[in-house]
């Protein structure tokens, strides 16, 4: 295996025997080989619609939950990537015989061969040979595996764009054409996150049509005495069946991670037993799981190889897998949680970790809102800076940097966040300026679309020509490859000079890391006095 996508891969270059994400080897080049089949029938469908012929969205999602599948921390279970393999081979065949011009098929599009008949290096990342051209392809394969994410999630709401996943597939087709060089597919990396804005503005407004504007809330931190369940990862669509079938039943629900964000939506401000936020990011699930005592619903990354301890009460569904673990499938656009709830029944109540709350729900209506004030304390010199800090949060001891950062920053500093990054100072007492708070939780990664359009308002207001011009800086935290669509969705909006860490990515070659540098002033970080100096002045 080899295996490079993600902040944790191995001493900065890959992982190869086994990922530091708990991954095993067989389950990677199963990956692998989902990537290269989904490629395959990509070709297929970009020949279909430039031959007229429509793609019906059962195909579009195939291909979008098969990109999800592969992100860090979500499918452990190399049997059912096998089956997705299988069926997208069996799907590929039907449109192929569609087609009526079958030349100039990339083979990936004609390879129907056993899946125990593939060779993981000739079809995995170091099947491309140049080290740029690898790099590039491995950065657009990360941002559109980002971009599928958001895009499974505004399907979930019944929201889809054709043009997205024309791109998409048209962009995965590409990646097999051996005469695309540097240039072209670094234009085809921006043009990718041109594809990032426009799926995030998608899902932005599937989540606020769906369930209302965030409002600015506060979520309680402490536990109740009833028995629960912990849903955890970024569907809300998932949240809302589960909130409805566990109503009245005596079973408490808690959000975790990046479901956190929940709270922020009026939809769910209904549901009395939706109690509050359990834990912290991501990396600490398996002392946190422990603790929660009752049943653990994934239902997308970032779910850690779990513990025999609790293993028993994890239920994953969607994009996320993991072997043994109990699986809730979607049957007639319905999820029947009742197996969850009824063991959930004979569990503890939560083991208080914390108490007290926190405020979030500063997406953009909320901000937009409040704009007159904000805008006053940035003319008053209130607010010298704002400093995005949107994001993930992650295992390494490195990222402990984040939290020193948010404390070090001036008083005067505004930060802007969504993602997990926030749990690194979401909880510190860093106060408010005139009753603005110093740090403002748009919501999920995805939502760092709201920041953009927050941005993209004091631009307008200010009157200034160009979003660099603006007291706004970018001290960005990643982790997996919704990071990557985010990052790239930025670059295209013309940000510049974002800071990235706690490591660059392994897969960024000198050459590629050079074209971000010279043409986006992107750089890593350091320590937080230099980078104050350098961020803040
Ligand atoms: Fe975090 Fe995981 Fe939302 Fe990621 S929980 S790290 S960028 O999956 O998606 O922020
Ligand atoms: Fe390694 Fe990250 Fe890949 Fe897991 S996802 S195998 S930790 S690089």
């Amino acid at each position: 295996m080899f295996c490079y996508q993600c902040s944790d891969a191995l001493n900065g270059k890959g992982c190869t025997v086994a990922g530091v994400c708990g991954k095993k080897a067989d389950v990677a080049e199963m990956q692998d080989l989902l990537i290269f089949v989904t490629k395959g029938i990509s070709a297929v469908t970009t020949k279909l619609r430039a031959e007229g012929k429509p793609v019906k969205a059962r195909v579009n999602h195939l291909i979008t939950l098969n990109l999800f599948v592969t992100i860090t921390n979500a499918n452990f279970d190399k049997e059912s990537l096998a089956a997705r393999v299988e069926q997208t081979l069996k799907t590929k065949a039907k449109l192929l015989a569609e087609v009526s011009d079958k030349n100039n098929l990339p083979a990936a599009a004609l390879w129907s061969d056993a899946k125990e008949n593939f060779d993981a290096k000739k079809i995995g990342i170091f099947s491309t040979e140049n080290e740029d051209i690898r790099s590039l392809r491995e950065l657009i394969t990360y941002g559109l595996k980002g971009l599928a994410a958001y895009l499974y999630h505004a399907n979930a709401l019944s929201f889809d764009d054709e043009k997205i996943n024309a791109f998409a597939q048209a962009t995965l087709a590409k990646l097999l054409d051996e005469g695309l060089n540097g240039d072209d597919l670094t234009a085809l990396a921006l043009e990718t996150g041109k594809f990032g804005v426009d799926v995030m503005a998608l899902l932005d407004k599937a989540n606020t049509e769906t369930y209302g504007n965030p409002e600015v809330t506060k979520v309680k931190l402490g536990v109740g005495k009833n028995p629960a369940i912990l849903i955890s990862g970024h569907d809300l669509r998932d949240l809302e069946q589960l909130l409805e079938q566990t109503e009245g039943t005596g079973v408490d629900v808690y959000t975790h991670g990046e479901m956190l964000p929940a709270h922020y939506y009026p939809k769910f401000k209904k549901f009395k037993h939706l109690i509050g936020n359990y834990g912290n990011a991501w990396h600490l699930q398996t002392t946190e799981f422990e603790k929660f005592n009752g049943v653990i619903l994934l239902t997308t990354n970032c779910l850690m190889p779990p513990k025999e301890s609790y293993r028993n009460r994890i239920f994953t569904t969607g994009a996320v897998g993991y072997p043994g673990c109990r699986r809730v499938e979607e049957v007639d656009g319905k999820k029947d949680f009742a197996p969850l709830i009824e063991l959930a029944k004979t569990c503890l109540p939560p083991t208080e970790l914390e108490t007290g709350e926190i405020v979030g729900g500063f997406a953009h209506e909320q901000v937009f809102a409040v704009a007159d004030k904000v805008i006053e304390a940035i003319k008053s010199g209130a607010i010298k800076k704002f400093v995005v800090m949107a994001g993930c949060d992650g295992r390494q001891k490195s990222r402990q940097y984040y939290a020193d950062f948010a404390q070090a920053l001036p008083k005067d500093t505004v930060i802007l966040t969504a993602g997990c990054a926030k749990y690194k100072y979401l909880k510190l007492p860093l106060g408010d300026i005139g009753g603005i708070p110093r740090v403002l939780d748009a919501g999920q990664c995805n939502d760092c679309y709201s920041l953009a359009l927050i941005a993209l308002k004091l631009k307008e207001v200010f009157g200034l020509n160009d979003v660099n011009k603006l007291p706004l800086v970018f001290n960005i935290g990643w982790h997996e490859q919704k990071a990557h669509i985010v990052l790239l969705a930025l670059l295209y909006l013309g940000v510049k000079n974002i800071h990235l860490g706690p490591v660059l990515p392994a897969f960024l070659s000198p050459n590629v890391t050079k074209i971000l540098v010279d043409n986006f002033g992107i750089g890593g970080i350091t320590n937080v006095a230099d980078d104050i100096k350098t961020l803040i002045g």
